[in-house]
């Protein structure tokens, strides 16, 4: 599955894309199939569902967790929580594989000692975006971000402190993580429409975990 330009990109290490935003291209392609099975049996317990924002919109992007925490919205709000809503049950426990690569990854980026307490999973299809948007409903700014992205290419906004401010587009492709720590932490980001295709290991979707210390 991994080729020679895989490999070469891993033995180069990180490429910073901006001050505590550090790019692993590839890092978690030999953990895909693992990572898709694993993703499978969260969705099993905590079915993959499409949230509506406090401002009463239906997210294109359908969304569920793992780990002692949860991210949920409703009316009343974007919050953490450590039951899924929908069931009442507690979130699917964070499988070991998760931990490890969410740990290995930020230790990559200069975070040694990550242990996330949350990953939400979000699943795009064909047209499926994700708006500007700041991740600020986390208690400790301190711990990075790690997202990893599998199945079909997007998009990706890499905004300022502002709104506002212009915006940098990078492709995701599969098996790629990227770390977003320190002074990335608040940054503007989002997703452009995911556009048609078929991956061999997804089919017609692209699936996105982010790793957080939401506690
Ligand atoms: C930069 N997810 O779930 S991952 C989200 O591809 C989210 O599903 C996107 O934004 C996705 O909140 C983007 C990359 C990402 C995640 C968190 C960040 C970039 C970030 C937090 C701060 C700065
Ligand atoms: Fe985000």
């Amino acid at each position: 599955m991994s080729g020679l330009f895989d490999a070469l990109e891993r033995v180069a290490g990180p490429v910073i894309l901006a001050p505590g935003a550090a790019l692993l291209r590839g890092f978690a392609l030999d953990d895909a199939v693992a990572l898709l099975a694993a993703i499978d049996a969260v969705a099993a317990v905590a079915p993959m569902r499409h949230m509506v924002t406090p401002g009463g919109f239906t997210m294109s992007v359908a969304t569920t967790s793992c780990g002692d925490l949860g991210w949920t919205s409703d009316a009343r709000g974007y919050r953490y929580a450590a039951h899924d809503p929908q069931s009442d049950l507690p979130w699917p426990a964070m499988p070991v594989l998760f931990r490890a690569l969410a740990r290995e990854s930020a230790a990559q980026a200069g975070f040694p000692g990550f242990e996330p307490d949350a990953c939400l999973i979000n699943r795009y299809v064909p047209g499926a975006r994700l708006t500007l948007h700041q991740d600020r409903n986390e208690r400790d700014f301190g711990a990075p971000i790690v997202s990893v992205s599998l199945g079909l290419p997007a998009t990706f906004l890499f905004g300022g402190i502002k709104r506002t401010d212009p915006t940098l587009k990078l492709r995701l492709l599969n098996g790629d993580v990227v770390v977003w720590g320190g002074a990335a932490r608040l940054r503007f980001h989002g997703v452009l429409p995911l556009t048609h295709g078929t991956h061999p290991m997804t089919g017609a979707c692209r699936i996105n975990l982010t790793f957080r210390k939401a506690r």
